[in-house]
């Protein structure tokens, strides 16, 4: 049975009056700083969009979602959605206690009433919900080395919505949009869900799948998060923005959902399907790898391309929304359109461009065909990335005390500064600790702090089109990771692993510390006290023994040639 549109879903906010005085009161309580996946998580929980979630899970229903996809009381619910904390803070919290949860500026949104608090199983979370405790997977990524250890479940009271200075007349609660399909006379509205610009495939797709359903449409492109090194949501925007006209305005509505997508595929798309059904739609396009995270580390994907569809289909009755199913879509030059990959005749031409041709396109500059995308999203795109020549990036070079990074990154410095044309900035090892990190010693909290602090200045000086170059130790594979996801949302992370060995790291010893080291006068050493992760999937290896300084540089500047980032 199809859900009825225009009833509302409930809220968990209190009133206005009501929401002043508790937000006083809150001020008394211990408080949460949220993250801002989780922002977007409580957002959702407030105004309905998780109906029928009425808080964080409790341990039972987090149990019970993880292992059969639904709350304890039976409902359909494939993700869990929890509320991870420290260790420091979840020791001072008790079961039947009040928090605050408080926005990244300290404003209170909510309160949690905190029934249950456990350390949960990740490993088994990531194997149930992702399919795989595989850290190539987004979200088992943000599960082991993001998330915190201590999960709190309770019920939320509402007291306000987070604030969002951005495209405000374009985001909508579930009740605004059942308001505003009412007020439009739209009894069954098909909703387009995306995380990518639309190109014309998307407009093929969503015209077909309006048609058949003799539906209104309603895009509805998330702008929380979605999977780390898309194009950010003010460009995309701005792109949708574009090509609002194509669509008949009458018929077509843009909305904006801030919900933090957790790539999952199968149980995604079921997710996707019942937020819509709170939103007030009736029919819910899933297309080919719906929500798809990319390949695990054994370079295979992680679901099949139609597993969304087959899972969706399973529980369509339940999730309350129909399912309108889409093959591939691809251009048959011939006939000059797009057709499902499974219509197109025997002998056709047939004419793709995938997501990783288009970014290379981007990326170097090149022609994009009109029957792929409308020049006015073309335009946007190459507005904000481009090409690689002309963008800012990061290398980032990583090695044991003594490898010579500082050798090899001091003589790049100076070639890409002949060069000219963007400003470059070193950040080393030893200046950084002078200068940004002077209070921190060599726990391995301490180092990722120091690690974190470097990567986020280099995703600023990406940002703004320069040269980065870091020279760390950077022992922790994980830490380097998210170094790379925060500067791939601006520009190309470079990673160079100065491979010289330890033996010839101890047999130079430069600094006298190895000696110290191996005294025990220095504590913590990287390679004789303290583990170094050497990576495997660095962009370049250089190892010094028997190398001039200057060969290694050039090296690393041939890479970045080949990449693009600087013209030959
Ligand atoms: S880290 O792990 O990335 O935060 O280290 P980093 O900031 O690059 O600092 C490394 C430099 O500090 C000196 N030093 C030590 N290194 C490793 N372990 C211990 N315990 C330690 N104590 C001091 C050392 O000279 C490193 O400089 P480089 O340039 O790497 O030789």
């Amino acid at each position: 049975m199809l859900p009825q549109p225009h009833a509302p879903v409930p809220e968990l906010y209190v009133s206005y009056e009501s929401a002043a005085k508790l937000k006083i009161e809150a001020g008394d309580l211990p408080s949460w700083d949220l993250t801002a996946r989780q922002v977007c998580d409580l957002e959702l929980l407030m105004n309905g969009g998780f109906n029928p979630l009425k808080g964080f899970l409790s341990e039972e229903d987090y149990d019970s979602v993880v292992e059969t996809m639904r709350l304890k009381d039976g409902s359909l619910w494939p993700m869990p959605i929890t509320l991870d904390v420290s260790e420091k803070f979840a020791d001072g919290i008790n079961e039947g206690q009040d928090i605050a949860l408080r926005d990244p500026e300290g404003v209170i949104l909510a309160i949690l009433s905190v029934t249950d608090k456990w350390v949960p199983n990740k490993a088994r979370e990531a194997e149930k919900v992702f399919g795989a405790d595989d850290a190539a997977h987004p979200a088992v990524n943000y599960l082991h080395n993001v998330a915190g250890p201590v999960y709190l479940g309770g019920p939320i009271t509402g007291i306000q919505q987070p604030v969002h200075y951005d495209y405000r007349a374009r985001r909508d609660t579930p009740n605004e949009l059942r308001a505003f399909f009412r007020k439009m006379g739209w009894r069954r509205v098909v909703a387009f869900q995306t995380r990518n610009p639309l190109h014309r495939a998307h407009q093929e797709l969503t015209f077909r799948a309006a048609k058949e359903a003799q539906a209104n449409l309603l895009i509805h492109p998330v702008v929380g998060m979605t999977k780390p090194g898309d194009i950010d949501h003010f460009t995309r925007v701005r792109c949708y923005e574009a090509v609002l006209d194509k669509y008949p305005a009458a018929t077509t509505h843009l909305s904006l959902l801030n919900l933090a997508m957790r790539m999952a595929g199968p149980r995604e798309a079921v997710w996707h399907g019942l937020i819509r059904k709170n939103h007030g739609c009736t029919h819910f396009i899933v297309g080919r790898d719906h929500a798809g995270p990319g390949k695990n580390s054994a370079g295979e994907d992680f679901y099949g391309p139609y597993d969304a569809q087959d899972l969706f289909k399973e529980h369509a009755d339940e999730i309350g929304i129909e399912m309108l199913d889409f093959k591939h879509m691809v251009y048959v030059q011939e006939r000059a359109e797009y057709q499902p990959i499974d219509e197109v005749e025997k002998d056709a031409t047939v004419l793709n461009i995938s997501g990783t041709e288009l970014r290379r396109r981007l990326q170097e500059g090149l022609e994009i065909p009109e029957w792929f995308s409308f020049p006015e999203v073309v335009e946007e795109l190459r507005r904000t990335k481009p090409p690689r020549s002309k963008q800012g990036f990061t290398v980032f070079f990583t090695g044991l005390s003594g490898s010579g990074k500082s050798t090899i990154a001091n003589a790049l410095m100076v070639k890409l500064m002949e060069m000219g044309g963007r400003p470059v900035t070193l950040l080393d090892g030893d200046i950084v600790r002078k200068n940004l990190s002077s209070e921190l010693g060599f726990s391995k909290e301490h180092r990722d702090l120091n690690i974190r602090r470097i990567g986020y200045v280099a995703s600023e000086i990406t940002k703004n089109g320069g040269i980065a170059i870091c020279a760390p130790i950077a022992p922790y594979t994980a830490t380097r990771r998210a170094v790379r996801e925060d500067i791939e949302s601006f520009g190309a992370f470079v990673e160079v692993h100065v491979a010289t060995s330890l033996e010839e790291c101890e047999r130079r010893d430069r600094k006298g510390l190895y000696k110290l080291a191996r005294e025990g006068k220095i504590k913590e050493f990287t390679g004789i006290s303290d583990p170094y992760e050497a990576p495997t999937q660095a962009e370049l290896v250089v190892d010094t023994e028997g190398q001039e300084v200057d060969f290694c540089a050039q090296q690393v500047i041939l890479k970045l040639e080949q990449m693009g980032l600087i013209a030959a």
